[in-house]
């Protein structure tokens, strides 16, 4: 995007720290590689950025960081995925593209919060 702007403030719906891994890539296996994201959901999109160590959720702005990468959250898929993990709160999200993430939280009200949040906008689309 221009002047590396992403989106406006208007279309932020949540923005936090999650634990991430990519598992699959176009419906190929990857090996995990889990590491600390700032995740910020967008619009139709869900948005990670790297290097979230000075980031909090009040002080973070649009536009001022580039995406590491981004999916697409239309026709995509969440599962709680406790089963893929020994760690605890993961959920998967697969994209229409078989992309496959997996997000985790320690703090069981934050991903509760965010497996919601995404739900939401996974069946507002839908529905579109
Ligand atoms: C993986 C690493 C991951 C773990 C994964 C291991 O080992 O310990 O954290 O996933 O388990 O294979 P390596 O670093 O050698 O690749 P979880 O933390 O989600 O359990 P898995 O193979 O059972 O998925």
């Amino acid at each position: 995007p221009e002047n590396g702007k992403v989106f406006t403030s208007r279309e932020l719906e949540k923005a936090g720290l999650l634990n991430k891994t990519k598992i699959a890539e176009g419906g190929r296996k990857l090996r995990k590689n889990w590491s600390p994201s700032w995740v910020v959901l967008v619009g139709n999109s869900l948005v990670f950025f790297k290097d979230p160590k000075s980031q909090t959720p009040s002080s973070w702005k649009p536009g001022n960081s580039r995406p590491e990468s981004s999916v697409d959250l239309r026709g995509a898929q969440l599962h709680w995925a406790n089963e893929l993990s020994s760690k605890k709160n993961v959920f998967k999200l697969r994209t229409v593209t078989g992309n496959e993430f997996l997000l985790q939280s320690e703090t069981d009200s934050l991903i509760k919060e965010w497996y919601t949040t995404i739900q939401n906008v996974i069946d507002r689309l839908d529905r579109e």
